[in-house]
């Protein structure tokens, strides 16, 4: 596999198979990916970090797509920045569903990410979240792992419930 990142200790959930990986053209991504991270620490999901640039080592991109369902991974949180085809590729390469996340660069303000990841061809979906909507590509996730009907799937409902409801105050406290 290629670059390995060190997530963040603070947020790190160590896991023995991670059903979620977060993937990125380069580690200058981590500060807007790492919100992913966060949020799915809130869930109690463990995730794999890794750097898998779709330009600069294809190869190392192909094989995570190949590998990614039978290495027990079930959702994909891929970001890039400009010519943002990583999310695409890996969509293309996987069953999985993939959550892409445009990052802002300096230039275009991040426009040219989101519309290199949202405009995909019929037939090879992925779900584009907002401009470093990081954080909401790491509660997708939480709320594709929590559609199972398994005892998680129960555990990841139930504690989405409760932190809608926390959102639900938090709008409340706004106006306090
Ligand atoms: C993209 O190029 C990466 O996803 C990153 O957003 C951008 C810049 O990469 P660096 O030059 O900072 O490595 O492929």
């Amino acid at each position: 596999m290629s670059t390995r990142m060190s997530p963040d200790p603070a947020v790190s959930t160590a896991e023995p198979a991670p059903r979620v990986a977060i993937v990125m053209g380069s580690d200058s991504d981590w500060p807007t990916m790492r919100a992913a991270h966060e949020a799915l620490a809130e869930f109690g999901i463990g995730a794999e970090v890794d750097v898998v640039s779709a330009h600069r080592m294809p190869e190392d991109m192909v094989e995570f797509g190949r590998s990614a369902d039978r290495r027990g991974l079930r959702v994909i949180i891929a970001g890039a920045g400009g010519a943002a085809h990583l999310p695409g590729m890996l969509a293309a390469l996987t069953p999985l569903p993939v959550i892409g996340v445009p990052v802002p660069l300096k230039h275009l303000d991040g426009m040219d990410s989101l519309l290199s990841i949202v405009q995909m061809p019929a037939g090879v979906p992925v779900a584009t979240v907002s401009i470093g909507g990081a954080r909401n590509a790491g509660l997708l996730a939480a709320r594709i792992l929590g559609a199972a009907d398994d005892a998680e799937g129960v555990r990841l409902r139930e504690k989405m419930v409760q932190f809608q409801g926390e959102l639900r105050d938090m709008a409340y406290a706004k106006g306090a």
